[in-house]
């Protein structure tokens, strides 16, 4: 199946090369899912990766909770990403202003030379957007920001008012790919879509089989409402790596997510 066949609207409307190199991805591999690979050592990381990488479209990363981090490590890390054609996302939430946020993307960790996606905060304001892309720029790379218009966890602080902010100046932006939203609440997330429309992604941590509330104030939706209710990309961390059997929860999450864009 083609990609914009898949995709319909979403394809058609998108802006961002990200975008379209996301729906590409996910359809090539019929899957919706992107890993969140919360693995504390990097030979955990690469086991997981060579289970479940067919079944994944896309890899998120949290850099700075690794414990043996090292450069020639995360060399080996992303050529395997490229092995398993997965977009790398690093989920750094960055919230500063623009400028720091632009040399944050280098230092030790230099996320600009191999992050295809990041996570901000809108919380300083839209030039954040320009300071990472900028960092991009740098690199001679592109990527996209998804901006955090909503969150899983309980008590959050971004309430209604907020998320309609960041979606007003997220839309407006072409270096936001899209935005973060709850895949723990089917209706927020079908709210946030109406907000929206069709041009930027929706992606959404939160989901698992097993509904209902996670650790430390975590709570789980269900991964096939959410992608009815208007999500384009399912994050999962838990229910897959989790799992007793990594990789039958990884193809079952895939083949769920797949059925769902067909069903909605
Ligand atoms: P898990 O499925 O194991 O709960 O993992 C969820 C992942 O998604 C974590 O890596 C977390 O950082 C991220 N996340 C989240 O859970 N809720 C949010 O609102 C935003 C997130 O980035």
């Amino acid at each position: 199946m083609e990609p914009s066949e898949a995709w319909g609207e979403r394809w058609l409307n998108a802006t961002l090369p990200m975008a379209k190199r996301f729906m590409t991805v996910a359809t090539e591999k019929r899957s919706l899912v992107c890993l969140a690979a919360d693995r504390r050592t990097m030979a955990e990381l690469f086991d997981l990766i060579d289970e479940v990488g067919p079944f994944i479209a896309a890899l998120k990363t949290h850099v700075d909770l690794i414990d043996d981090w090292s450069p020639s490590a995360w060399a080996n890390f992303c050529a395997l990403a490229e092995k398993h054609n997965l977009l790398i996302f690093e989920d750094r939430k960055f919230a500063d202003i623009g400028k720091i946020s632009r040399a944050q993307m280098a230092g030790v960790y230099n996320i600009k030379a191999w992050s295809d996606i990041v996570t901000a905060h809108l919380i300083s304001g839209p030039d954040i957007v320009d300071g990472l892309q900028a960092a991009w720029n740098d690199a001679n790379r592109e990527g996209g920001v998804l901006l955090l218009a909503q969150m899983s966890s309980r008590g959050n602080l971004l309430s209604d008012d907020y998320t309609r902010s960041v979606v007003e100046l997220g839309a407006a932006h072409d270096g936001v790919l899209g935005f973060i939203g709850n895949g723990s609440r089917p209706n927020e997330l079908a709210n946030l879509r109406q907000k929206v429309g069709q041009q930027k992604m929706i992606w959404t941590p939160g989901v698992n089989l097993e509904v209902g509330d996670g650790e430390m104030g975590q709570r789980y939706g269900d991964p096939y409402a959410a992608i009815l209710a208007g999500s384009d990309c399912i994050i999962v961390g838990s229910g897959i790596h989790g799992a007793k059997y990594p990789k039958v929860a990884a193809e079952s999450y895939a083949q769920i997510s797949w059925k769902a864009l067909q069903d909605r």
